[in-house]
């Protein structure tokens, strides 16, 4: 009965838990966090950060420092580039970046790692990785894939301006349960850097 066991798992607060992105550090739990979604919110995040975004909505409902126009929780789970600006990582076109996910609990289902525009909320070109189906599935962590828990994304071009300045973009790491019907999403900081111009490639 696996449906059932990982819904009773979810329900058993010591267990609660599923995943979020390692490596490059992700967006952690701070002041800004506090400040922007309150600290219910906070408290929910740091009481397991692998946990599922669902359960944030109604935790923020019920507390008056939440402000909905600075905390976006279907984005990073509302973590914010302020608490995270120590891990900010610096990219080139075409690099490989490796990318490790810890999948504490899975829950089958789809995900992707997608560069998303944190001002718009929009995903920036295509996503970087898609799994369509069968993300995550069995009933703990040995039992998922080991390319869906390490593997790369290369960085692409055209995002030299868009995403030039850390946190007006954010590589995010996004995965829905299908059968829990529960999403988990983790973000890493980054920068752009422009290609460095090859001095005296030509000579006269
Ligand atoms: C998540 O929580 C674990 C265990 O408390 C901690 O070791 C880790 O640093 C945290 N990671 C982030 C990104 O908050
Ligand atoms: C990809 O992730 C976004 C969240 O960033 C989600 O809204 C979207 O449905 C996902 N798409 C696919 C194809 O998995
Ligand atoms: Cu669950």
């Amino acid at each position: 009965m696996h449906i059932s066991t990982s819904a009773l798992l979810c329900l058993i607060p010591a267990v609660l838990g599923h995943g979020l992105i390692q490596s490059p550090p992700s967006r952690p739990v701070g002041n800004a966090l506090v400040a922007d979604c309150g600290t219910n919110v906070a408290n929910a995040i740091k009481s397991d950060n692998t946990s599922y975004v669902e359960a944030l909505p109604p935790a923020a409902a019920r507390d008056s420092a939440y402000d909905a126009s600075k905390c976006n929780l279907w984005l990073c789970k509302g973590l914010q580039f302020a608490d995270n600006t120590a891990n900010v990582q610096t990219w080139t076109a075409g690099q490989v970046v490796p990318i490790k996910v810890w999948i504490r609990i899975p829950h089958e289902g789809i995900a992707n790692v997608s560069i998303v525009d944190t001002k718009m909320n929009t995903i920036v070109g295509e996503p970087l990785k898609v799994w369509s189906k069968g993300y995550a599935p069995g009933r703990s962590e040995k039992d998922v894939p080991a390319d869906q828990k390490e593997f790369s994304i290369t960085v692409p071009s055209g995002l030299e301006e868009k995403c030039a300045v850390a946190g007006d973009c954010v590589l995010q790491w996004w995965w829905f349960g299908t059968g829990a019907r529960q999403t988990y999403e983790s973000c890493v900081d980054f920068a752009i850097k422009a290609p460095e111009v090859k001095e005296r490639a030509f000579r006269a």
